[in-house]
């Protein structure tokens, strides 16, 4: 994987060190790229050994709408014990439903986004809006009323649903493979507050190209420990992006990885140039299990296998990679 040791190389050339929340400082840089074509191989980092299962399992558990570190070891990932149980602003967070709990993370969002809309009492069209909203499964809560940034009142009757973001691009996939707006969103700002850690990973938008039968992935990353974080958070898109191909019958081809702050902590520098010494090895190959319906082979739409996808259903096939080494993650 040269893409990632040229992002560590230009991180140590031209990244700055910079304090953060951690105290661990990092050698930080501003916007970073690198672009896979899946079809060329799975981005796997090859200059150590990836723990392939645990990022898996933490994507399994992100399909699952998980929000506890449990659940996450149980699907054999045990990378979010520490943020659960170790930090003592999360300790101390009202939110925190107990041991292990993270808040509405990651998989919360993407499966159950808390959408509320307003019905102003200020339209002459409320009773239309009310009706077309509780059609579409919103449920009424009560009445409401802002004041907004100019002080103009805002008031009405306001309602509530839960949005399963992953879905509605399955369904757009299906629906409407020209869409421009087939993306999911975890930066809730009404929930950051409830949350172990806002989200890294936050935007995901995906790109059919109907003639070629492809799909392919936009994923921006506010964030990422380019040590520990980036390995897991390339395995996990690009798996995602071979799981939703499969389910809508099309071939994963781009997979595009935008990144805010790129960043090396401070105790993950020797590891890193380790890893700038050794020659990476080709690409190896995802296999998705044949239990998982392809609908270009069965033409049947079968989006719940969202849910029931389980870790095993992935494998890399011709993963060579150097020794095995590791580092401390900041909490
Ligand atoms: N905090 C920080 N500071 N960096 C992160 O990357 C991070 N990632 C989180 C939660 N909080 C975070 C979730 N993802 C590891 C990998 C991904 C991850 C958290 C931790 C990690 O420690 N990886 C080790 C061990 C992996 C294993 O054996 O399961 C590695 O060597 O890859
Ligand atoms: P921050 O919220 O202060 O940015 O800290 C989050 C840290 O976790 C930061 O180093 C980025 C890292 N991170 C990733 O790189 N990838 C991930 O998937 C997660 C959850 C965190």
């Amino acid at each position: 994987m040269k893409q990632y040791l040229q992002l560590v190389q230009d991180i140590f050339d031209n990244g700055s060190w910079q304090d953060n929340r951690t105290g661990v400082r990092t050698l930080s840089l501003p916007g970073a790229m690198m672009k896979f074509d899946l079809q060329e191989g799975f981005p796997a980092v090859t200059t150590k050994k990836l723990a392939f299962k645990s990022a898996i399992g933490e994507m399994v558990g992100f399909l699952r709408g998980s929000r506890n570190a449990a659940e996450f070891r149980q699907l054999g990932c045990k990378v979010w014990d520490q943020n659960a149980n170790e930090n003592s602003q999360w300790l101390a967070n009202p939110y925190r439903l107990g041991e292990d709990d993270l808040g509405p993370v990651y998989g919360v969002q993407w499966r159950q986004w808390p959408a509320y809309k307003l019905v102003d009492s200020r339209s002459t069209q409320g009773a239309a809006q009310l009706q077309d909203a509780l059609a579409r499964g919103y449920q009424r809560i009560g009445e409401f009323s802002d004041t907004g940034i100019n002080g103009t009142p805002t008031n009405g009757t306001l309602l509530y649903k839960s949005i399963d973001q992953l879905r509605q691009c399955l369904d757009t996939i299906m629906q409407d493979p020209g869409s421009r707006r087939i993306l999911f969103h975890g930066w809730n700002w009404a929930q950051l507050d409830e949350m172990a850690l806002p989200p890294c990973h936050l935007l995901y938008q995906f790109l059919v190209n109907q003639s070629r039968r492809e799909i392919s992935l936009c994923l921006y990353i506010r964030s990422n420990d380019v040590g520990l974080g980036t390995p897991f958070n390339l395995t996990e898109g690009a798996a995602l992006l071979h799981l939703i191909g499969r389910l809508t019958g099309y071939t994963p081809r781009w997979f595009t990885y935008f990144i805010g702050d790129a960043h090396i902590y401070e105790n993950h520098v020797e590891m890193l140039q380790e890893q700038l010494t050794r020659s990476p090895y080709a690409a190896p190959q995802l296999v998705l299990s044949d239990r998982i319906p392809d609908y270009a082979k069965t033409g049947q739409y079968e989006p719940q296998w969202l849910e029931q996808i389980e870790p095993s259903d992935f494998w890399l096939d011709n993963y060579q990679h150097h020794a095995h080494i590791t580092a401390p993650m900041a909490v």
